[in-house]
């Protein structure tokens, strides 16, 4: 199987440059701590990047990632490829990596499209989903909801699901379906063209592995079982892989993530909360801050049953993350930073109060 040659101009230029000074131009397709497994054509080879590139490398975004087109220099005897140089990435799928640090941690690039897998079981969350889909906005591919385990519900509880992601994913395509039943997984095989590179995200137990195993035919990664009470993954996929399909196209399984913290995301959580960013113009003061001002529209919103007050939390609280990571990659915004936080927060506690106070 080869590996799609999906690249934009700018790569396809780059990738004429690097062959025409004698390199080899491979995708990276898995990463096992500072080594790297490319594929070429149909061969897959060991890799590890020049000492020059890990002493010049000054953020994460210097190392190649799952989904990199790089630059590699070939040997004849069984020593591995060495990676001079990442081709100029389309699309990247960054998340903060978990923890106190502010760092980024790459997840896949290339990609055309993000998958976000959430389970129809107790591990259902919109409010998780919500957070999904700024993360994979961000990555400058196109999201898509696919909600598993439909197998688990009758068809009323299915629709009240639905009805509940349709009030939070704008236009994003959902497809509810079952990798047991097999029901709505060629809908999800379409969405696959040729030369396409689909990366899977979700929590741990969501499904993404049972249904790649799917998509490619046969059981060759690994699965688990959630555990009953609450429907938890127990981690069972440990590292990131790009998987080529047999009809063309590849996908990319990820391991289920606890947290998803947003990095760097600019405006996409104004872009993902649209509806509220709508709501806030027809406000009655232009800084209206939506907590308890006369002729709010988002809190008349909440009232009359429009808008979710959890979603509008969650909107408070992505927007409050957001500002943060992005001050904290620029020190200069700190003062800033501070006085916004400060005014988000007592704009979410005012707002939790007043709700709770009229209940
Ligand atoms: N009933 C039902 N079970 C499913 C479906 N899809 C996956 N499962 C089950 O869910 C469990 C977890 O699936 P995995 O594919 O391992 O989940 P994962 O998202 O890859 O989890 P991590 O690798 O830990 O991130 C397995 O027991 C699967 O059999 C489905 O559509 N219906
Ligand atoms: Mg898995
Ligand atoms: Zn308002």
């Amino acid at each position: 199987m080869v590996v799609p040659h999906c690249m934009t101009s700018e790569q396809l230029t780059s990738q004429q440059q690097y062959l025409a000074e004698g390199f080899s131009v491979a995708r990276v397709i898995a990463e096992h701590k500072g080594r790297y497994s490319i594929m070429i054509d149909d061969t897959v080879l060991s890799a590890e990047i020049t000492g020059k590139m890990m002493f010049a490398a000054e953020t994460r975004k210097d190392y190649p990632a799952v989904g990199d087109w790089v630059a590699v220099q070939l040997y004849d005897d069984n020593s591995p490829a060495i990676v001079h140089h990442i081709l100029p990435r389309r699309t990247v799928l960054s998340r903060k990596t978990s923890g106190r640090e502010v760092e980024e941690q790459i997840i896949a690039t290339n990609m055309d499209i993000v998958f976000i897998v959430q389970g129809l079981d107790k591990n259902f969350n919109v409010r998780r989903l919500e957070r999904f889909l700024v993360v994979a906005m961000q990555s400058g591919a196109v999201p898509v909801i696919l909600l598993s385990k439909s197998d688990l519900l009758s068809d009323d509880e299915l629709q009240g699901m639905l009805k509940e992601v349709k009030a939070i994913s704008l236009n994003a395509v959902t497809i509810a379906y079952s990798a047991k039943t097999m029901v709505h997984l060629e809908e999800i095989r379409k969405l696959i063209t040729e030369n396409s590179t689909i990366c899977f995200i979700g929590s741990s137990g969501a499904g993404k592995s049972t249904l790649i195993n799917r998509l490619v035919g046969n059981e060759n990664i690994y699965t688990q079982e959630v555990r009953e009470e609450d429907s938890k993954g127990m981690h069972t996929t440990t590292h990131r892989e790009l998987i080529p399909l047999v009809g063309g196209g590849c996908v990319i399984d990820t391991p289920g993530l606890r947290e998803i913290g947003l990095w760097d995301v600019g405006v996409r959580v104004d872009e993902s909360f649209s509806d509220i960013a709508e709501l806030a113009l027809q406000c009655k003061f232009t800084d209206c801050s939506h907590a308890q001002e006369p002729g709010c529209a988002v809190q008349a919103a909440i009232d009359n049953g429009t808008l979710e007050q959890g979603r509008y939390e969650s909107f408070l609280k992505l927007k409050r993350e957001a500002e943060y990571i992005a001050s904290k990659s620029d020190v200069t915004k700190q003062q800033e930073r501070k006085a916004k936080e400060k005014k988000l927060g007592k704009v979410l506690k005012q707002f939790v109060k007043n709700n709770n106070k009229r209940r």
